[in-house]
């Protein structure tokens, strides 16, 4: 099976590419590489020294004899995607490709612009892609937790059955999204159910929590092969972050009260997910919904289990409460189903049995990289 990863350049992607390879997928990494550029006009490095693509994909090749083909180019230029497409002939298209962080997204006008033309865009360029030429192509596309929002009522996987004036139907699940980065990924999944509907083609809606930790089984093997970890206030996760600052005694930035909750997920579950996704394709014409996280946690949880491991580690821990740079509710319901993956097999790791070994470890040990200028938010959602 031949596989094609959009952004296999980045965080989710380079596990997954590699994942993918070692699994005996037929691999090929399609990358734009804005992502390194976006880093250095924000002045932020990933924590872990990540290697160029090139020597990634060689000393992958060195260690396992398994090729990765590589394609450099932008998915908004319809000519190169649909000319690697032509050259690879994917099977399975994942597509990680877009800007995802949603501070990038609220710095200023030319940002959110600049976010929903790359990402919408893209997926509306790949949807073309599939129609014309491989329309028995699977996409699997990523797509975010955060696009339903904080409703007070559970969240399901993608479509809710509502009863209405004695009528009922299956519906798409309402989406409340949190920044323009988030409403990115709702315009692409309705272009992409749209697709489906009118075309026939075949594609899976991962709607992923917050990804943390660094380690795979295939990233772990080598130095030159590791996965970036970010820290800064633009593209650093809450939990990523969260163990850098303890490394380095920094208080912990939780912003405003700390009782936003949301789904997480290790990277290893990331990449199993995506396997288990390409191996029980969507039917043709099927628009198909995943919840793809593993558990639960409010912004407190997460820096109380940080401090706790940390002092395992002799770190003394601060916990401290930030204004928030971000609107969005501090306190409310959340209760999202995630069964869909489990059904398919997914058998998740816990972040009481990782933190240390996939995240705090590694923190610790390039604590000496971090610059303590990119700790702090400066985005704000309200300016
Ligand atoms: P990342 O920034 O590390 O990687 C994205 C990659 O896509 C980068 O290498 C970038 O150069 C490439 N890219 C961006 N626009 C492109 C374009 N137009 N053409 C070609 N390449 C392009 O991000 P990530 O954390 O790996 O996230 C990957 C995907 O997963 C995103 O769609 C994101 O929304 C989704 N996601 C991530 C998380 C998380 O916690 N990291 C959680 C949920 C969903
Ligand atoms: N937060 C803190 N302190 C921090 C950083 C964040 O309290 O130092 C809070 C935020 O206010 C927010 C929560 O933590 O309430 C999550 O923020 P985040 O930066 O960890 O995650 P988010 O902005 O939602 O985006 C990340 C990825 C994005 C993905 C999303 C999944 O960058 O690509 O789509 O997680 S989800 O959150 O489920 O939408």
């Amino acid at each position: 099976m031949k596989a094609l990863v959009i952004g296999g350049d980045g965080y989710c992607g380079w596990a997954t590419a590699l994942h993918l390879s070692n699994k005996g997928y037929e691999v090929a990494i399609l990358d734009s590489l804005a992502r390194r550029h976006w880093d250095d006009k924000l002045g932020a490095q990933t924590l872990t020294p990540i290697a160029s693509i090139q020597k990634r994909i060689q000393r992958w090749y060195e260690l396992t004899g398994k090729k990765i083909e590589l394609f450099i180019g932008d998915i908004t230029n319809y000519d190169f995607l649909i000319k690697a497409c032509r050259k690879f002939e994917p099977e399975s298209i994942v597509h990680f490709g877009e800007q995802r962080s949603a501070p990038y997204s609220m710095i200023d006008r030319e940002h959110a612009v600049f976010t929903q033309v790359n990402n919408v865009v893209g997926t509306l360029n790949i949807l073309y892609a599939i129609k014309e030429e491989f329309p028995d192509s699977h996409l699997v596309k990523l797509g975010t937790m955060g696009e339903y929002g904080t409703p007070n009522i559970d969240i399901e996987e993608g479509y809710i059955e509502i009863e209405h004036n004695g009528r009922k139907d299956i519906l798409p699940y309402p989406k409340q999204p949190g920044s323009f980065y988030h409403l990115s990924k709702v315009h692409d999944s309705h272009n992409i159910h749209f697709a489906c509907k009118v075309w026939g083609i075949r594609a899976t809606d991962l709607n992923q929590g917050i990804v943390y930790g660094v380690l795979t089984e295939e990233t772990g093997m080598d130095e030159l092969l590791i996965n970036r970890l970010d820290y800064d206030g633009v593209f650093g996760t809450a939990l990523n972050r969260f163990c850098i600052q303890a490394t380095i005694g920094h208080p912990l930035t939780v912003y405003g009260s700390g009782g936003q909750t949301r789904g997480l997920l290790d990277i290893r579950d990331t990449v199993r997910c995506m396997e288990l996704a390409i191996a029980n394709p969507a039917e043709a014409g099927k628009f198909r919904v995943f919840n793809q996280f593993t558990e639960l946690f409010s912004i407190n949880d997460l820096a109380h289990m940080v401090q706790k491991a940390g002092a395992t580690m002799g770190l003394k821990v601060e916990v401290k409460t930030i204004e928030n740079p971000r609107v969005e509710l501090e306190e409310h319901y959340f209760n999202a189903k995630n069964t869909k993956l489990l059904d398919l097999g997914l058998q998740p790791h816990y972040l009481s049995d990782s933190l240390l070994d996939s995240l705090l470890n590694f923190a610790n040990k390039y604590r000496d990289r971090v610059d303590l200028e990119q700790v702090l938010p400066k985005v704000s959602w309200r300016r």
